[in-house]
């Protein structure tokens, strides 16, 4: 399908960056992908601004195939290079601007589109209406910037979305940022208290959903602050770091505690199902223990909660610096619980493959360490 096609117009001017840890890429929704490409920084967003601050209308496509060239009536063929200012130049004919499928060039001006009258549309005005029958019918993002209201939308996957100005988003994402900092803080105190609960094996079922339910906060509302750092392009780049910080290690977190506390049994799940599991909860469900409980694998009752469980040590032996993954994996399943990890001697360590007396000592140390810090607390 066309419409994910990550056209190369975001890029002549800066290149902008979206990876953002702890948050789900970009890759998998189109909205997201096609505001990556109209972003602050970009050159199309620069022939945007461009045309509205010149007072005149657009109508584009960010799209050329067959299924486009059949609904163009009129206007001219044009086959040159993109650029934000030519584009604003064309866009003050009547009619639209239809783009290469990678964005890199201008194909036609000043063309009639004429999609099929029988495909719904909500909006009044014949620019609009287009727009939204062109991208249904295409599959193409169409852009339309209205002369009338002076604003950009972008429709794309039978959505419309209206482009806000870097001052309103960074708003809403900084209050979304205020929040993701309460969060994490709440969550940096649930996975204290589990560690210090796990060196004592006193670990209940509530306590490992409660970390388990605020790493889900935490991503969550970290992956709504990654999608205003697309849409922000270059203003977004503070933004970026910040997330980036606070997300630091959250993913992998959520995996390791998932991996420690994974019931095992018959009709246990797997790490993947879990996470799907954990994926799919609303948001009020979010909220309930017990309901995160069944989706990593516990029976759903709230009495369950009260049960006690021993983790594996995947969280734990992650602390201990300079353990490579395989290790800590082979570490594990050696052992199978953190309470024997706790008591294996340097020699018992060295028992597993890989794990010379340097190490061995090493995951002592580690793990001692550990142990005193989470006392203390
Ligand atoms: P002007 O000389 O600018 O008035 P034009 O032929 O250049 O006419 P435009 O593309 O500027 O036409 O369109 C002007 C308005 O005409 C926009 C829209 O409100 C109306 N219009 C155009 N096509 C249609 C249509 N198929 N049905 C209803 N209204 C239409
Ligand atoms: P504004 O908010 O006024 O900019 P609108 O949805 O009210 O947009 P209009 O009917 O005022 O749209 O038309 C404005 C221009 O949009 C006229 C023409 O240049 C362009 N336009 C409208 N329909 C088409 C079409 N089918 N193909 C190409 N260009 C179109
Ligand atoms: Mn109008």
């Amino acid at each position: 399908t066309p419409h994910t096609r990550a056209a190369a117009v975001g890029s002549p001017t800066r290149p902008i960056s979206v990876s953002v840890a702890g948050a789900t890429g970009s890759a998998g929704d189109p909205l997201r992908a096609n505001l990556a490409l109209m972003a602050p920084g970009t050159a199309l967003r620069d022939g945007l601004e461009r045309i509205l601050r010149g007072r005149t209308g657009a109508l584009i496509v960010l799209g050329y195939d067959k299924v486009v060239d059949g609904i163009c009536t009129g206007g001219f063929p044009m086959d040159v290079e993109f650029s934000a200012t030519r584009v604003r130049e064309l866009c003050k004919m009547d009619g639209a601007v239809v783009l290469s499928s990678d964005g890199t060039r201008i194909v036609q001006a000043g063309v009639h589109l004429m999609p099929d009258p029988s495909i719904p549309t909500e909006e009044s005005g014949t620019r609009h209406r287009t727009a939204e029958r062109v991208a249904r019918q295409t599959g193409y993002p169409v852009i339309s910037v209205s002369q009338s209201m002076r604003i950009i939308s972008l429709y794309v996957n039978g959505q419309r979305h209206v482009l806000d100005d870097s001052a309103a988003i960074l708003s809403r994402a900084n209050q979304a940022l205020a929040t993701l900092e309460r969060y994490k803080l709440r969550l940096d105190e649930v996975s204290g208290t589990l560690s210090a609960l796990e060196i004592e094996d006193l670990v209940t079922v509530r306590d490992a959903v409660a970390v388990v339910q605020r790493l889900e906060m935490v991503r969550r509302i970290a992956d709504e602050i990654a999608g205003y750092v697309v849409e922000l392009g270059t203003d977004g780049r503070l933004l970026a770091l910040q997330l980036d910080e606070l997300m630091a290690g959250v993913d992998a977190d959520r995996t390791l505690v998932i991996r420690d506390y994974l019931p095992t049994g018959r009709k246990s799940r797997t790490l993947d199902e879990a996470l799907v599991e954990l994926d799919l909860l609303g948001a009020t469900e979010l909220i309930d223990l017990v309901a995160v409980a069944k989706a990593i694998g516990y029976p759903a009752a709230s009495d369950a909660l009260d049960a006690a469980v021993s983790p594996r040590g995947f969280r734990l032996l992650a602390k201990v610096p300079r353990l490579p993954v395989a290790i800590v994996d082979r570490l594990v399943l050696h052992f199978g619980s953190l309470q024997r990890l706790l008591g294996a001697t340097v020699e018992d360590l060295q028992a597993v493959e890989g794990v010379g007396d340097a190490r061995a000592r090493g995951v002592r140390e580690g793990l001692s360490r550990l142990a005193e810090a989470s006392i203390l607390e």
